[in-house]
């Protein structure tokens, strides 16, 4: 059993448009609506691998109950989301047909309440200490109301309850996360730069070891993922470019990496699934979902390669 948090969750909302244009007005040819936020991303795809997952985090209002149902016809995902009296956000994805250039919109989500966020930390606490919790994922932004050192908590929740834990968040929220020791953490570059103020990959994600997180693996677009860990240090890299969608691939990525953590994948073996589950990711229609295929394509073309100073 894996345990995902999204306490920013969201209904993605996904346009398609021949072609965007600004100050101009869209014919909208598709439109998708699916559960959304990094977390639930993240399940999807982990339930997709065949692990059992529990979700958590927040839903409320008609955008909340909306969300649940349709979590409830997805397979291998148990909702254990908590309620918040105020609306769940919408996140808007509006896909350029012509370029398969996205431009992403996420409302800030609802407020959250003293004692909605102290309801949550109490079935948080019961469900990492399950018989089974193999890992748990942090993941994405937090809503308003919820204290900015909420990661620092569910960390250390996690760490005592020795179940492994990985953070994907941004800003405050990561430094924070980053200083409570966990598992793993997976800033993109902007995030990593953002948090040790280096725009060199290398030297940024050494720095965000030394700042706490046990094992750093920073996620670099095109360029795969750069991993410095306590065993060594990898770069992996996908066999091509792909184009497309990347909403969502980031979090393919996580699943990729707490899917090998839970079933005790070597290193190389968890980044190189990293990287075919998100370049798979870019190229599936559907914002969030991967594309089977190009996933078992990409799989054993991955390129791994170790770093001579590893730690
Ligand atoms: O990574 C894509 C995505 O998970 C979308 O599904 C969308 O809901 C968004 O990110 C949420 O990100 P945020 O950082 O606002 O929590």
């Amino acid at each position: 059993m894996i345990l995902t948090v999204t306490l920013n969750a969201a209904l993605d909302i996904t346009y398609r448009v021949p072609a965007l244009t600004p100050h101009a007005s869209h014919r909208v040819t598709e439109v998708t609506e699916r559960p959304g936020g990094k977390g639930l991303n993240v399940a999807r795809v982990l339930a997709a691998l065949g692990h059992d997952v529990t979700v958590t985090g927040f839903a409320g209002g008609d955008t909340g109950r909306a969300l649940r149902d349709r979590l409830a016809t997805e397979p291998h995902i148990t909702d254990a989301l908590a309620p918040v009296a105020g609306a769940t956000r919408r996140t808007v994805a509006v896909v350029d047909a012509a370029t398969g250039d996205t431009t992403q919109l996420n409302e800030p989500g609802p407020a959250v309440a003293p004692a909605e966020w102290a309801a949550f930390l109490d079935s948080y606490e019961e469900l990492v200490r399950r018989d089974g919790m193999a890992a748990v994922a942090l993941c994405g932004s937090l809503p308003p109301g919820v204290p900015v050192g909420a990661y620092a908590l569910l960390i250390r929740s996690a760490r005592a309850a020795r179940v492994p834990v990985l953070l994907d968040t941004s800003g405050e929220p990561l430094r924070r996360g980053v200083a409570a020791r966990p598992d793993v953490v997976k800033p993109n570059a902007d995030e990593l730069a953002e948090l040790t103020g280096s725009h060199e990959p290398d030297r940024a994600t050494r720095d965000a070891r030394r700042r706490g997180a046990h094992a750093v693996v920073a996620s670099l677009g095109a360029d795969g993922l750069l991993a410095v860990t306590a065993d060594g240090g990898w770069r992996a890299r996908p066999p091509k470019r792909v184009r497309g969608n990347p909403t969502g691939a980031g979090d393919s990525a996580v699943a990729g990496l707490l899917s090998g953590l839970a079933e005790h994948l070597p290193w190389p073996d968890r980044l190189a699934r990293a990287v075919a589950l998100s370049a798979a990711t870019v190229v599936a229609p559907v914002a969030g979902e991967f594309d089977a295929a190009t996933y078992e394509d990409l799989l054993p073309r991955v390129a791994v390669t170790g770093q001579v100073t590893a730690a």
